[in-house]
């Protein structure tokens, strides 16, 4: 019996949790129910994809992206941990830390009612403490019901504090950049990443003409990315995160990454669920924290 099979046999759930070998035969999990379908990929514990029926897809996945063990995949939901962006002591480690880039494992699934919930571990190994040298418990959590739930739970399993920055790297399919706004921030101070992580001043809706690299700081708040062409709104409201960050690569960006094409960045937005900048989160051994984001889609009128 190859993985797949034992994985369904295991943990499948009729035609509602179903595993198979999905791009780059990486072991990817399925899960519909009347609402809608969302696929995970096991490998890096990572959101691939989630459609509510009759609707576009809600994230998106460059089609340029790479799956293979190793890599980021470009799109969908990365788990940035456990730490935001460049390492803050070794620029020799790998931008957005090492969650998203290492062999997850299932530990448990459930479908009732309405409910399908995936769980996915990683627990340090000596590959992680090659890169981070603390002992850590990871539990990933998707839960497809009318909404996507994905809760990220951390514990320190050793006898030291550990500090973390981290994000679930959402990938958000849009209409068009340029037509989009995102309510949620008025008023929000942020470090813009492209201009030396200067503190400004949301006013009103974001709107998108040029590169954006945005850490908004001190928020809570639902954000709301509302696309007049698609006639729909897509809400993440979070848990566990005082920070949200908005991106955008635009034209230069985009055309220096290998695995995002020339013209993506016309169909897509990043609406972070973060713990990032100074919204550091302290561990002390035994204890745990969650950030989690649950995003929704609803008609515009
Ligand atoms: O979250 C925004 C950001 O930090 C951008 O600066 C950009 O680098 C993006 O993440 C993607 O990073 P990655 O390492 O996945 O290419």
């Amino acid at each position: 019996m190859n993985d797949i099979e034992q994985l369904n046999e295991q943990f499948g759930v009729d035609q509602q949790i179903r595993f198979y070998s999905g791009n780059g035969r990486l072991p990817t999990v399925e899960m519909v129910n009347r609402f809608g379908k969302t696929a995970v990929s096991i490998y890096a514990g990572h959101v691939l994809s989630y459609q509510p029926h009759d609707q576009e897809p809600v994230l998106w996945v460059s089609q340029l992206a790479q799956y293979s063990e190793g890599k980021a995949i470009r799109g969908g939901i990365p788990v940035i941990w456990p730490w935001f962006g460049a390492h803050p002591t070794d620029d020799t480690k790998s931008s957005h830390g090492l969650a998203r880039r290492m062999a997850w494992e299932v530990v448990g699934t459930q479908a009732s009612g309405d409910s399908r919930i995936l769980r996915l571990s990683l627990t340090d190994n000596a590959d992680t403490r090659a890169i981070w040298p603390y002992p850590f418990q990871l539990t990933l959590t998707v839960i497809l019901d009318h909404t996507l739930t994905v809760d990220l739970a951390m514990a320190n399993t050793g006898n030291t504090p550990f500090t973390i920055t981290q994000a679930l790297h959402s990938y958000f399919t849009i209409s068009d950049v340029t037509q989009i706004a995102i309510h949620g921030l008025d008023q929000t101070a942020y470090l813009d990443q492209l201009d030396n992580m200067q503190r400004k001043r949301q006013s009103g809706p974001i709107t998108i003409d040029e590169e954006v690299d945005r850490i908004y700081v001190d928020t809570t708040a639902d954000c709301v990315i509302e696309d007049a062409t698609l006639g729909r709104r897509i809400r993440i409201a979070k848990q566990g995160s005082g920070s949200t960050v908005v991106w955008n690569p635009w034209i230069a960006k985009a055309a220096r990454m290998g695995d995002f094409g020339d013209e993506e960045y016309q169909g897509m937005v990043c609406i972070e669920t973060t713990n990032a900048a100074d919204d550091k989160v302290t561990i002390l051994p035994g204890d745990g924290h969650r950030i989690t984001a649950v995003i929704s889609a609803e008609p515009l009128n």
